[in-house]
């Protein structure tokens, strides 16, 4: 009976956003993510007599099936394995409205193929594996906090844990504006940001912006964890409205939100949001602000759904 493997997303406090080689994933900074519990993949492999991929039930053509399978063959070739693989996929994840669906799809998957040939890798190994799929599935092996080293080469660039159980009064509450598809992947939007002219200005902060996250972590400083994510989300966004051509996922309802973080912030309701390549909004608050904040954009929005999100765990192997 073949096992399933559990991967859950996570959400960058430190983006990622640009590639230094784009067939080995190598970032051009380092990233901090938090690992979340609501949302996550759950991805078995097996035998087969054709390469197939199914996603909540539904068999795959086209683009979704063809990237999984890119993935697979480049890691069969490292390996020296084959065969034919049937790959069964079960996403908790809202797809591709700056979810970061593609964390938890690539680190269940990396996992799935090591269970199915009996690769017993460890952790970084597999972040490694993972990176190749997607780079944000590198942080996806970890549960709480993980950073993504950028590394220089294949060998040097994974993610490892900071914390992966932190007693820190943290929840990230995921707003969904606006499930539509996003128009520009992530891919394609980090190639165009680079030709910002903030671009390199951006990471050249990178070393710094990291080393303060850190350490406000480790003092569980919430309003300093806050205030430096929203800053690096605006400045991931900044560089896209910079870039030439412009281009933003922002939607009329993203800056509508924004706003209202700032009005919450000004009645005394701390709160700080981060925004992915997504029109939807995500925010960080500690538990006593939760039902504050909730019933702010419930009034403020119609049809508002959101996700009260805390600390996930790491990759597992299901049954
Ligand atoms: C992140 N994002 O750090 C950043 C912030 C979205 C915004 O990683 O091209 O799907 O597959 O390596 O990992 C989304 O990009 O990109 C992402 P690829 P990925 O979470």
């Amino acid at each position: 009976m073949e096992k399933t493997v559990r991967a859950h997303t996570n959400i960058a406090l430190i983006k990622y956003w640009g590639k230094a080689d784009s067939d080995l994933r190598l970032p051009l900074m380092s990233s901090l993510s938090m690992t979340l519990d609501k949302f996550y993949t759950d991805t078995k492999i097996s035998d087969s007599l054709e390469n197939q991929f199914w996603l909540n039930g539904v068999k795959q053509n086209g683009q979704s099936s063809s990237r999984v399978f890119s993935f697979l063959k480049l890691l069969q070739k490292k390996f020296a394995v084959t065969g034919k693989l049937k790959v069964e996929s079960y996403n908790h994840v809202p797809t591709a409205a700056g979810l970061a669906s593609s964390s938890s799809a690539f680190a269940a998957l990396a996992g799935a193929f090591c269970l199915h040939y009996g690769f017993n890798l460890s952790s970084v190994e597999l972040s490694r594996l993972a990176r190749l799929g997607s780079g944000s599935a590198s942080r996806s092996i970890y549960g709480g906090f993980a950073i993504w080293r950028k590394g220089h080469d294949d060998e040097s660039s994974y993610a490892y844990a900071l914390d992966e159980k932190p007693d820190i009064d943290l929840r990230l509450l995921v707003v969904e504006l606006n499930n539509q598809q996003k128009d520009l992947s992530s891919t394609q939007g980090m190639k165009q940001a680079q030709t910002s002219p903030f671009f390199m200005p951006w990471i050249a902060r990178n070393q710094t912006e990291l080393k303060q996250m850190i350490s406000a972590i480790k003092a569980n400083d919430f309003s300093t964890i806050g205030s430096l994510a929203e800053l690096n989300a605006c400045e991931m966004h900044a560089v896209n409205l910079t870039a030439q051509p412009d281009f933003t996922y922002f939607e009329p309802a993203t800056i509508k939100a924004i706003k209202l973080i700032a009005d919450l912030r000004s009645q005394g309701i701390e709160c700080y949001f981060t925004i992915d390549a997504g029109p939807n909004i995500k925010i960080l608050s500690q538990l006593k602000n939760v039902k504050d904040i909730t019933n702010r954009f419930v009034s403020e929005f119609d049809n508002v759904n959101i996700i009260n999100a805390s600390f996930g765990p790491g990759i597992s192997c299901l049954n």
